[in-house]
């Protein structure tokens, strides 16, 4: 059977999808119209691209943050900065990208070529009124776990007040988005094309864990990554989480080699 190659990343594969179902919903009880948001549009239309046209796959893993969760709130305290646990995630996903760097690549437009980046942008998906928006964190290679920090709440708040300007949301490589200050155990994020996988993070729980045979009370935080399986397969998927998780599990040495 001869069958012509499909250009992966061409130029949007015509799906043939079912029209939208059009309903009168006045016709069966009372109801507002909201118009949708200039973003929420836009954000919108690439969401259904990037859920349409990548084959997703989530790997979910559980980090023990035990440890960490000590240490930033000290060092947060004595520095006088809010450090939640995505500041350290953002360095940990760094070393994790250094170690597999099938996970910092994107597939050109042609869909011919695999471009493998040396810079380390991470984008951190934030909840505004007006909908999502994803600021980069630039070079974070090349940034402590503090500026990192700082960054974040300082562009979060930006965004949040006052809306973002292009070049402060491109250029990432990984995408970070963090609903563990608001609940869930797990979830499916979307990936950020032409970023190949985004990590989630749900809310920490203690959990008892079996630690050199003894049964201790940890603080767990659940990872879900989801990836492009194009370019990434599932046992690489894995090994980046256990990655993260190990990276997570001595936070010093991420302090210490800022
Ligand atoms: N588990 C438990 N607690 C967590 C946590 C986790 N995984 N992550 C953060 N927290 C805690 C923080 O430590 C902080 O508590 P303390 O003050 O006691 O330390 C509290 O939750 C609030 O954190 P925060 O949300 O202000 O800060 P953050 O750095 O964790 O996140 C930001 C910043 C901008 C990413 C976040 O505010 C946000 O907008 N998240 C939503 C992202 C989103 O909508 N994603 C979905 C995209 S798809 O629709």
């Amino acid at each position: 059977m001869s069958e012509a190659l499909p250009k992966p990343g061409a130029t949007g594969a015509s799906l043939d999808l079912a029209p939208w179902p059009e309903v009168d919903f006045g016709s069966f009880g009372p109801i507002d119209v909201q118009p949708l948001s200039r973003i929420q549009k836009l954000v919108g239309s690439y969401l259904c691209r990037n859920w349409a046209m990548i084959p997703h796959v989530t790997h979910h893993d559980e980090a023990d943050i035990t440890l960490l969760d000590t240490v930033r709130r000290r060092l947060g305290a004595d520095q006088g900065l809010k450090l939640t646990p995505l500041a350290f995630m953002v360095k940990a996903v760094v070393s994790g990208l250094k170690l597999y760097p099938r996970f910092n690549a994107s597939i050109d437009a042609g869909g011919k070529n695999l471009i493998l980046k040396k810079y380390f942008n991470i984008g951190v998906a934030v909840d505004t009124p007006k909908g999502l928006l994803v600021p980069v964190i630039r070079d974070a290679d090349r940034k402590s776990v503090a500026q990192i920090a700082a960054e974040i709440a300082e562009v979060s708040q930006q965004a949040r007040t006052k809306g973002l300007p292009m070049d402060r949301m491109t250029g990432g490589c990984f995408s970070i988005s963090s609903l563990g200050s608001i609940g869930g155990t797990a979830f499916t994020p979307i990936i950020n094309a032409p970023e190949v996988a985004i990590l989630g993070l749900a809310k920490a729980f203690q959990k008892p864990v079996n630690v050199d045979g003894t049964l201790a009370w940890r603080l767990m935080l659940p990872l879900s990554l989801s990836y492009d399986h194009r370019i990434i397969n599932g046992a690489d998927a894995a090994r980046f989480c256990v990655h993260l998780a190990s990276r997570l599990s001595d936070p010093t040495q991420m302090i210490e080699a800022d």
